[in-house]
């Protein structure tokens, strides 16, 4: 059996940024699992382990492969495969900031992002902003995928809170009941292409992903477990796609932190705002001559939405900090300045 790596989104860029060392043969992670990998190569797929000394030298979780890297296999004397090397990311989407101990890669090399959003229930903009802050963050390009449109009844205010969140990011709105949609998503579905799907758990990615697979595999007559969507998903995993793509199916993520991402991507006329601040520092809160509150006052900007941009911006703030330094910054900003840190910090040892 030979497989062809162009259908798992080998590009002539892989093969060029790769060093292959003697015997060594290339391969992509399909799926990640407790302490193995599910790796495909020319010759099929294979489980892999990491080195010793590449878990050894790892000083953060993203020193480890996730879903979607090109890995150098070798193998061992007992025929196990063994990951000896990760290729340069082109893109890493991720929750928490990798280099720390509590980041999170949830993949690698991929062009595309669809946010997956149902229109019914799940639909919440706020979610939507923090899902778009990480994939501008990840060097991929966003797509808003809407879901379930069949299940929606007020589709013009969706899409314009949507819109008032989303500037210049591709909205598709689809529905796997009525086929609405679906072929919009093609154009991001060609060879060479990586697309991982994110969002709330049962927002339909999997049913979706499944879809693109049967709407090829149907003309081959090859029947699938019509319930396999139904099931949520618990690990992230890479799968081809007959239109010549790939896809990187993940779980739901119940709460998404963010510790980092361009939040002056996703609130871009907040920051023009803030550039007309009086103070070059302003947090937008009670200083005075503040362009980003006059505008809330106004209702250009909705004071959500303002809310929404602070939380973010004080999660990002905390980024970097150790746990000692995070109770501080907590504490200083509960009091408020220098002095107040100090009069709780005597209290505290007086006690
Ligand atoms: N009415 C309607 N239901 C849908 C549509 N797409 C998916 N569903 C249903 O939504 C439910 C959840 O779908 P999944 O594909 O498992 O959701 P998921 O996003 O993969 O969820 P996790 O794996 O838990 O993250 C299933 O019962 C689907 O049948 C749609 O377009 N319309
Ligand atoms: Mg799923
Ligand atoms: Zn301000």
């Amino acid at each position: 059996m030979t497989i062809n790596l162009i259908k798992y989104g080998l590009t002539t860029a892989v093969q060029a940024d790769l060093t292959k060392e003697n015997g060594q043969i290339l391969g992509r992670i399909i799926g990640q699992h407790r302490d193995w990998y599910q790796v495909i190569t020319t010759a099929g797929e294979r489980s892999a382990q990491v080195t010793g000394k590449l878990a050894y030298e790892a000083a953060s979780p993203a020193a480890f492969p996730a879903v979607g890297d090109w890995v150098c296999l070798s193998s061992s004397a007992d025929n196990q495969a063994q990951i000896e090397a990760i290729a340069p990311r082109q893109s890493v989407l991720a929750r928490g900031a990798v280099n720390r101990q509590d980041g999170q890669i949830i993949a690698t090399n991929i062009n595309t992002i669809f946010i997956c959003m149902s229109l019914n229930a799940d639909f919440n903009v706020r979610r939507l902003e923090r899902y778009l802050t990480i994939a501008w963050d990840s060097g991929a390009l966003p797509v808003i995928v809407l879901t379930k449109a069949d299940l929606c009844t007020d589709l013009a205010t969706k899409l314009r809170a949507v819109a008032d969140v989303s500037v210049g990011v591709p909205t598709i709105t689809c529905s796997v009941e009525t086929g609405q949609g679906l072929d919009e998503l093609q154009p991001y579905l060609t060879t060479g292409q990586t697309v991982a799907f994110v969002g709330s758990s049962g927002v339909g990615k999997s049913t979706l992903i499944n879809r693109l697979c049967q709407d090829i595999l149907a003309t081959k007559s090859i029947r699938t477990d019509d319930d396999k969507g139904r099931h949520t998903t618990t690990s992230r995993q890479l799968i081809p796609l007959p239109t010549g793509a790939c896809v990187i199916d993940t779980p739901g993520m119940r709460e998404l932190q963010i510790f980092m991402g361009d939040l002056n991507q996703t609130f871009a006329e907040i920051a023009a705002l803030a550039t007309q601040c009086k103070f070059n520092d302003c947090t937008h809160t009670s200083e005075p001559g503040c362009a980003v509150r006059a505008a809330v006052e106004v209702g250009t900007v909705t004071s959500e939405r303002l809310q929404s941009y602070q939380k973010l911006q004080r999660e990002m703030s905390y980024q970097g900090l150790n746990s000692r330094q995070l109770e501080q910054a907590k504490i200083q900003r509960m009091f408020g300045g220098k002095q107040a840190m100090k009069r709780v910090k005597q209290r505290y040892h007086r006690d």
